[in-house]
């Protein structure tokens, strides 16, 4: 029987392997429809899809904290000098004058009017003791970046600055881009730029330089973080081949999880000084000044709803499918007739809803938890799966679909979490090479690294994975009433 199942997935699996391999027409599925109502032999029914909300200016939804919290100019008032030129000092900061103060709503609010309104920092008073901001974006919310971040600098570039993010609401970050004059000085890193990377190497965290320029590029105000080109290394120059990035999407948890953020992090370091040393007798030209932040995102509803909506304060998904919760991550109550699970892309155009369906009076079986983690083999009924009582209630739940506390991708298995190959821990919070900033260094300096991206080869391994999971389910249901505690 187990066998049987197996056959039933690698069924699935191999036309996936074909469907995902084929080129597409641009005009394929855009997922923005959850269900239509068809007429079939039994008349007028519901047919189901895969969906997702659009993608939208995630800005609006924010909230940003800055550390230090009295970083802000102008309590008390400051004057401040422009950069290239020492002796133009008839700029003033004053927090209690709103002509003349620079909060931080400034860097969210509708640009395009001159002059540009901006949030600026105190100024370098306290040189050669590092000026270091951090600027925390938090939308307690999981979002899907859908297009560059783009930061824009009224005041020079600075010469250092880290990009971070964070999946699990501000408990632990992750690098996403560092930025430098000089990476190799700032973080010991070699300098690389978003062409360096292929489909092998997208998940890398670099360091460039194309962004610190602050003096000689002077036009050029914006820092960015290139998500289009991340993309582009699967879908093609101008992504006219969405399809295959979502069918990448699908199948690897750690490249959806790579543009999958909860907050984010700008960790100022040092700002610009122009072309030449800092100027001790001038530290009022050095500041941050930031006019603008994008950043294009759709909210993560794992493709059971098309509309997010923001009510009180917080975003959430307008689940359908019966499932729920702010993401989408679970059934509704009575409908958990089988596993909760993703929607998935697959087929093109459609994708597959997987909806939650209705429970009939049945005792809870813990094997529909586990198959749950297995978002790739969504088809699979599980009623074909024997059923298993492994469940211990008196076992240690480290985690289970609402609590969510896994750290840095690690998915919650039969309330235990099941980390990513570079983390480890209990909750996979522990990098398994902890080294300074760069993060672990391999010759090419991955952090998590993807692995070869052929569709099939991953898809035989979770095959495997899935094959070894429910031999040990077997194995542990037998055994349960040996085990007494764990
Ligand atoms: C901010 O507050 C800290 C302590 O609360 C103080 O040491 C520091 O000087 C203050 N910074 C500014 C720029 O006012
Ligand atoms: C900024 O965040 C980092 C970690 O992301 C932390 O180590 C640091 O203390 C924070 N505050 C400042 C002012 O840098
Ligand atoms: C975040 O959202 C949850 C509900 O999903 C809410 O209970 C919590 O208070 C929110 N936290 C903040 C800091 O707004
Ligand atoms: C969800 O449940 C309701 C009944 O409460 C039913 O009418 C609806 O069709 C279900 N939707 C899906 C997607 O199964
Ligand atoms: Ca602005």
């Amino acid at each position: 029987m187990r066998f049987q199942f197996a056959l039933t997935l690698q069924a699935i699996w191999t036309g996936m392997c074909h469907a995902a391999m084929q080129h597409y027409p641009a005009a394929w599925g855009h997922y923005d429809v959850c269900k239509s109502q068809v007429y079939s032999d039994e008349g007028l029914t519901w047919d189901y899809m895969a969906c997702q909300p659009e993608a939208a200016d995630m800005t609006q939804f924010l909230k940003v904290t800055l550390d230090p919290p009295n970083i802000t100019c102008g309590d008390p008032p400051e004057t401040y000098c422009a950069l290239e030129n020492p002796y133009m000092c008839n700029n003033e900061c004053d927090a209690s004058t709103e002509e003349l103060s620079h909060p931080p709503e400034l860097m969210f609010d509708t640009e395009g009017r001159n002059p540009t309104t901006f949030w600026q920092s105190t100024t370098w008073k306290k040189y050669p003791k590092p000026l270091l901001v951090n600027i925390t974006l938090s939308w307690n919310k999981t979002i899907e970046l859908t297009d560059d971040i783009v930061i824009t600098f009224e005041s020079g570039r600075p010469e250092q600055m880290v990009l971070e993010k964070s999946l699990d609401y501000g408990r632990t970050w992750q690098p996403y881009q560092f930025y430098a004059t000089d990476c190799l000085d700032a973080f010991t890193m070699e300098p690389k730029t978003v062409q360096d990377l292929s489909q092998h190497t997208l998940l890398d965290i670099i360091c460039t330089e194309d962004y610190s320029r602050g003096y000689v590029w002077k036009n050029d105000k914006t820092v960015r973080f290139e998500i289009k080109d991340r993309f582009a290394l699967f879908a093609g120059p101008r992504l006219h081949n969405m399809a295959s990035l979502y069918g990448q999407l699908d199948t690897t948890k750690n490249l959806r999880d790579f543009f999958t953020i909860t907050d984010l992090r700008i960790r100022l370091l040092r700002p610009a000084t122009g072309a030449t040393m800092v100027d001790e007798s001038s530290l009022s030209r050095y500041f941050y000044a930031i006019s603008d932040i994008k950043v294009q995102g759709r909210c993560k509803c794992n493709l059971h709803a098309n509309s997010c909506v923001f009510d009180k304060e917080k975003l959430s998904c307008e689940c359908e499918h019966n499932t729920t919760g702010p993401d989408c991550g679970r059934c509704k109550r009575n409908y958990q007739g089988r596993a909760w699970s993703a929607g998935s892309y697959l087929p093109i155009p459609k994708g597959t809803a997987n909806i939650c369906e209705y429970k009939q009076a049945l005792a809870p079986s813990s094997i529909h938890k586990h198959v749950s983690s297995l978002t790739v083999a969504p088809q699979v009924a599980l009623s074909t799966a024997p059923s298993v009582h492994a469940a211990n209630s008196k076992r240690a739940r480290v985690c289970d679909n609402e609590l969510l506390r896994c750290q840095n991708g690690g998915e919650c298995v039969n309330n235990r979490c099941s980390c990513p190959p570079s983390y480890t821990g209990l909750l996979c919070e522990k990098p398994r090479c902890e080294s300074e900033l760069g993060g672990c260094k391999g010759p090419d300096s991955g952090q998590a690294s993807l692995k070869p991206p052929s569709l099939c080869s991953l898809l035989t391994l979770l095959l495997l994975d899935l094959l070894v999971v429910v031999v040990v389910f077997f194995l542990l249901g037998w055994l349960s009433p040996l085990i007494v505690k764990i």
